[in-house]
């Protein structure tokens, strides 16, 4: 290999220095909202990181959260170009986001949600009434009675109490009594009177976008448990790096309803429905693998590329976390490439026998069905330690001989820049491989048929640490 440049390699202390400087002064210069954001960041708080899952806490940040979340409706960007109509959940008076916000809580926390319906006559049309629903979470109140479904001349209208448009309110809450991932969605609105609308639909509003994430950490006391870690479960086997935990909420719109909705009025069959778009974390790729809160996406604030390390038994012997969430009407197969994940969890209960034996499995496409969550665990081994000393046992094609992806760093060693034909650009920052991941339902990863769009996402692995990494 002619050309090749070797890893830039400088001190940890000297590498963490520089790192934090420039994130201060990134964050000054509010550059962290922009494609260059330094890596890796994942401060578990919202604002502050480029990639990986971003929580909402408790605005006290104490124990026993209270969220306020607000219905509102906006428009968020797709892959083909276009725009759609979507409602979501945003916290407090914050504006329009889609989808909600994560919802970080503690095991045995009471968890407090005051549901805002800030719907009108002017936004939304149709000025439904909304509610939520959490499953997975026992002894649910709403308004200090047991959250049920409600019922409207004796037509079931709602799955809970709901809150009325024009700022009607309703208080849930619950013990989030066991650790994992859950949703949190719409259970559609009652009607006061009359029939049950289309607008007013858990169905609809669901579709809609009324769908968030719902994360409880686990806080017992168990063999092996190291003070401080990340663990997905009550369990030592599922503990992670938390600095690579990564949300993939999946998703789905059909343009039809969402314009529908917009319009505000007449019917809609759903027996004709048909999702035309597929998304992660509210997004479609390209914008999937831009940075959170990316300044283009005013209301898409979750991004879903996945930064991690290769394991090292020293250095970065946890693995990382995916956190599966499906609100779609159809099976999901998501397959990350060229990786097993380690299946922990699904549904928000570990995967373990009656004697609390690891049932675990390892699995390559990861089937996510409608209102499943999975939890899976994964790492990226560089088994055989390719580099310019211990080369690639193959001969490269002769340069001209190559067509080169805007993500190739020159070189096929992890790390490692080299020469680029003439006229070849590259997005490669510092010898990183990027690995795709997508549904493998492949109609799926286009926007009404624009190809190659859609719930892709990729894997980005940067060489061990310290490395030169941007
Ligand atoms: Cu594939």
């Amino acid at each position: 290999m002619s050309g090749v440049t070797t890893m830039r390699l400088v001190t940890s202390s000297r590498a963490r220095a520089g790192l934090a400087l420039w994130v201060s002064s990134a964050l000054a210069a509010g550059l962290l909202l922009s494609g260059a954001a330094a890596r890796p960041i994942h401060a578990a708080a919202e604002g502050t990181n480029a990639s990986g899952l971003v929580c909402t806490s408790d605005a006290a940040g104490g124990t026993n959260p209270t969220f306020n979340l607000t219905t509102r409706a906006g428009y968020i960007n797709l892959a083909d170009g276009t725009t759609a109509y979507t409602w979501g959940y945003s916290e407090g008076s914050k504006p329009f986001q889609h989808p909600g916000p994560v919802l970080c809580v503690n095991e045995g926390d009471t968890v407090t949600v005051i549901l805002h319906n800030a719907f009108t006559s002017t936004s939304p049309k149709s000025a439904p009434a909304v509610s939520m629903v959490f499953p997975g979470q026992e002894g649910v109140t709403a308004d200090g009675v047991p959250s049920q479904p409600q019922m409207t001349g004796g037509v079931m209208t709602s799955l809970a109490q709901a809150a009325q448009p024009n700022g009607g309110t309703v208080t849930y809450q619950f013990t989030a009594a066991s650790p994992g991932t859950f949703l949190y969605e719409s259970g559609g609105g009652q009607v006061t009177s009359g029939t049950p609308s289309l607008y007013s639909s858990p169905q609809v509003q669901v579709r809609m976008g009324l769908f968030g994430a719902l994360i409880v950490r686990p806080t017992q006391a168990f063999p092996g448990r190291v003070s401080g870690a990340a663990y997905i479960y009550d369990r030592a086997d599922s503990q992670f790096n938390p600095d690579t935990e990564f949300l993939l909420l999946l998703s789905e719109i059909d343009p039809y309803l969402n314009a529908k909705v917009l319009k505000g009025t007449g019917a809609f069959n759903m027996n004709t429905y048909h999702p035309r778009y597929w998304l992660i974390n509210g997004r479609q790729f390209p914008d999937s693998i831009a940075d959170n809160f990316a300044t283009w996406l005013p209301s898409q604030p979750y991004g879903s590329l996945a930064p991690i390390h290769p394991y090292d038994a020293t250095t970065n012997p946890l693995p990382a976390a995916d956190r599966y969430l499906s609100v779609g009407t159809v099976d999901y197969p998501f397959h990350p490439h060229g990786n097993n994940g380690k299946v922990i969890g699904r549904d928000g209960t570990p995967l373990a026998g009656p004697g609390g034996e690891d049932m675990g499995f390892d699995k390559f496409a990861v089937n996510v069905g409608p209102g499943q969550t999975w939890d899976v665990l994964f790492n990226w081994k560089d088994d055989e330690g390719y580099s310019p000393s211990n080369e690639v046992p193959a001969t490269e094609p002769d340069l001209q001989n190559l067509t080169i992806g805007m993500f190739y760093s020159g070189s096929p060693y992890l790390g490692v820049q080299a020469d680029l034909p003439p006229g070849v650009q590259t997005l490669n920052e510092c010898g990183e491989f990027y690995i795709i991941a997508h549904n493998h339902a492949l109609f799926q990863i286009t926007s009404w048929g624009v190809n190659m769009t859609g719930p892709i996402t990729y894997t980005r692995v940067d060489p061990p640490l310290p490395n030169s990494c941007p």
